[in-house]
């Protein structure tokens, strides 16, 4: 039924319209709906006199200025959201009775926050962190959260430590230093000190804490769900979000200086693709375990920093999102949605995981205090598509004007409204697990293997990822003060890999352990994002040109990367349009001012006048900087005079273009481009 599910997305646009949109040629009113005749001179005596207390409109613009800010989220306080769909590719009948993964013909309302976890509403995006990739399905019955991470696992194994871990990676208290890091004593004090962190800590000290982009990484609903079908069977599952573009990620030194020139980097990237039409696309994936198959590994299901390598048992991908429109609001939309893993439909439910169980207590919790009462589902972008109605009434914010003498059930008055549905008729029951045992404050003896699949991670990374990895080790223990943390540190990678700990051992002052290891010698292929998607699509080209540039090439080969979905742009001394030798006209981006190497994927460095020393100069710079970080560069014949070494010609990912063989050279820059980064690449500066 097509035209339903439009009438639905249109339903929930419109909704948020009303509140969001303002009319043009409305008037200035105040709060209460008086005209207001003059907005920028508050009421005095006289001229120069005194401000008057009667100023009611004064005071009302000022009081909602004031009480602008609410709560910053105590965790992923930076984020950014954009709205889409989601629609599954076959019926998912068998495993879950959930009315959204049932009809491939049907499009689900979705909108998804992506965040930051460590850092302040304001800090830089590009921290060394795990993302958050929180997902709201608009159901029709009711609306449904994966609150899920770019990271399959999780520090802790139980939630009553999470307020913990949180303090330990957060600023530290007596000087608030340092902003949205972990590289600081408490954090890695925390780590030595509970070791079951050790498998997320290999993902956060990988590429995977600093994504290239929103929409090359992956997401992971991290615990291990439920799905039941209309039979009552119930299977155990993970979710998977696999972006379409590939999962891909920056280096660390143009990281920090991304933060540096552009703190919005990632909201800006998916700010102008989804502006561009380029929107975002990820596909649902799912592994499913049945029930029976509970304890047939040599891992607990319930420990949520555990994955299940994807050979063992496969990701089913059974869906599409795509994110095509941006919020109109960011505070009404992005900082106000409330998510929460407890929103379930009927055929999604939990397990006893007690990471998950925390979590079901800590959302609404957090809402509450964040959004300053009980009713922050009545707000536009939290409302559920479909109807909903009960007994709860008043408290702060109230929106509703419910009607009537009854709130209360069992009643006769209103002939017993409103009633609860049978299962039948879509009222959500619990699945009903056994359970049994005594009640104690421990942890079970299969979750206390912290080190198998950490060292299953470091076995399935390239060399180039190793590396990475070993320079994060050494960059956050670098400024970690405490020698004995240090040390620490050192002891609990040994029992991960001893390649690991000796490399970064000796780059801070700690001597190399004895050798030790976990003895795991399995590989995931799966994990390295070597092995995932290459696209040339959207990535952006830095185009070196000045006025004067022989544009043989120029005009055809930006026009064939445009074709393929890359994205050149023009950068130069100053802005204006250059003109290239054979008239050849090129309107300039960027200068070298407002452009940095580091915010571009590649870089083709056309050149121009040789007079220009000023151009040249900053022209080398930028293809150094970008050479450095592994990028693709193509140089015209003119801009190969840019390198500073006639043997960087011959490097991985470097093209040439000769005049007479452009048709190659785009090609091969386009292939140059795909590959990312060339990490079999001599640094020589
Ligand atoms: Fe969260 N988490 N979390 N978390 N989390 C919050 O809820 C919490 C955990 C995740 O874009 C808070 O509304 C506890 C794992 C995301 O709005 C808070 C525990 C995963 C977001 C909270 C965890 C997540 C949050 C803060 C340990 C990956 C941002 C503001 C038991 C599966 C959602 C808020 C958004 C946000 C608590 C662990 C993902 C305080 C107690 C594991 C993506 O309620």
């Amino acid at each position: 039924m097509p035209d339903n599910n439009k009438h639905e997305t249109n339903q929930k646009k419109q909704q948020l319209e009303e509140y969001t949109v303002e009319d043009q040629g409305k008037k200035l009113t105040t709060n209460q709906g008086l005209k207001v005749a003059e907005d920028e001179f508050s009421l005095k005596a006289g001229e120069r006199g005194p401000t008057l207390l009667e100023d009611f409109h004064f005071r009302e613009k000022m009081t909602h200025f004031d009480h602008e800010r609410i709560p910053e989220r105590i965790v992923h306080a930076r984020g950014f959201a954009a709205h889409g769909e989601f629609q599954v590719y076959e019926s998912m009948k068998e495993y879950t009775k959930a009315g959204f993964l049932q009809d491939p013909s049907k499009k689900t309302p979705v909108f998804v926050r992506f965040s930051t976890v460590a850092g302040s509403k304001g800090s830089g995006e590009l921290a060394r962190d795990a993302r958050g990739f929180a997902t709201k399905f608009y159901t029709e019955e009711g609306n449904y959260d994966l609150v899920g991470n770019n990271i399959p696992v999780f520090f802790i194994q139980d939630a009553i430590k999470f307020p913990d871990l949180i303090h330990a990676v957060k600023p530290e208290p007596h000087n608030e230093i340092p902003q949205a890091a972990s590289a600081h004593d408490t954090f890695w004090d925390f780590v030595a000190n509970n070791q079951e962190s050790a498998h997320m800590v290999m993902w956060t000290m990988s590429d995977r804490a600093i994504p290239r982009s929103f929409r090359m990484m992956e997401g992971f609903g991290v615990h291990t769900f439920r799905f039941v079908n209309e039979q009552g069977n119930s299977y155990f599952v993970k979710f998977h979000w696999k972006p379409v573009l590939g999962t891909h990620s920056v280096v660390w030194d143009e990281a920090q200086k991304i933060n540096g020139k552009d703190p919005d980097f990632h909201r800006r990237d998916l700010w102008e693709c989804i502006e561009n039409g380029d929107y975002p696309e990820y596909e649902l994936g799912v592994q499913i375990v049945p029930e029976e198959d509970e304890f047939k590994f040599d891992f607990d299901l319930l420990d949520p920093t555990k994955l299940w390598p994807e050979e063992d048992i496969p990701v089913k991908l059974i869906g599409k999102m795509t994110l095509n429109r941006n919020v109109d609001n960011v505070f009404a939309e992005t900082e106000q949605v409330a998510f929460h893993p407890g929103h379930v439909v009927p055929g999604i439910d939990f397990t006893n995981d007690p990471l998950l169980q925390g979590r079901l207590f800590s959302y609404t919790d957090t809402q509450l205090i964040r959004l300053g009462g009980p009713n922050f589902h009545e707000l536009p972008i939290n409302r559920p598509v479909c109807p909903f109605f009960n007994n709860q009434r008043d408290g702060y914010g109230r929106h509703t004007i419910n009607r009537g003498q009854v709130s209360y059930h069992k009643n006769s008055l209103a002939n017993n409204t409103p009633e609860p549905a049978s299962e039948k008729e879509g009222g959500y029951v619990h699945y009903q697990e056994k359970v049994e045992g005594h009640k104690v404050r421990a942890r079970s003896e299969s979750f206390k293997d912290h080190f198998s699949q950490a060292t299953l991670f470091w076995n399935s990374m390239s060399q180039p990822e190793k590396e990475h990895i070993i320079q994060a080790f050494s960059f956050e223990l670098g400024k970690v003060q405490s020698q004995s943390v240090r040390e620490q540190v050192v002891e609990m990678f040994a029992h991960v890999s001893p390649e690991l700990a000796s490399g970064f051992a000796k780059e801070i002052g700690v001597t190399p352990p004895e050798v030790r290891g976990s003895g795991v010698t399995k590989s995931s292929p799966a994990l390295s994002q070597e092995n995932s998607t290459k696209s040339p699509k959207t990535r952006k080209v830095a185009v070196l040109v000045d006025q004067e540039f022989s544009s043989k090439e120029v005009k055809r080969v930006l026009d064939v990367l445009s074709e393929v979905g890359i994205q050149p742009e023009v950068v130069s001394s100053r802005f204006g349009v250059l003109k290239g030798a054979d008239g050849t006209e090129l309107e300039v981006q960027h200068t070298f001012l407002t452009a940095d190497s580091v915010l571009f994927d590649a870089v083709y460095a056309v050149g121009g006048s040789k007079e220009n020393k000023s151009f040249i100069q900053q022209a080398k710079a930028f293809i150094h900087e970008a050479y450095a970080h592994y990028k693709p560069i193509g140089l015209s014949k003119e801009g190969k005079a840019y390198l500073n070494s006639e043997e960087m010609l011959n490097e991985a990912g470097v093209v040439v273009a000769d005049d007479d063989q452009s048709e190659q050279f785009v090609e091969k820059l386009i292939q140059s481009i795909t590959t990312h980064r060339h990490w079999d690449r001599n640094i020589m500066m």
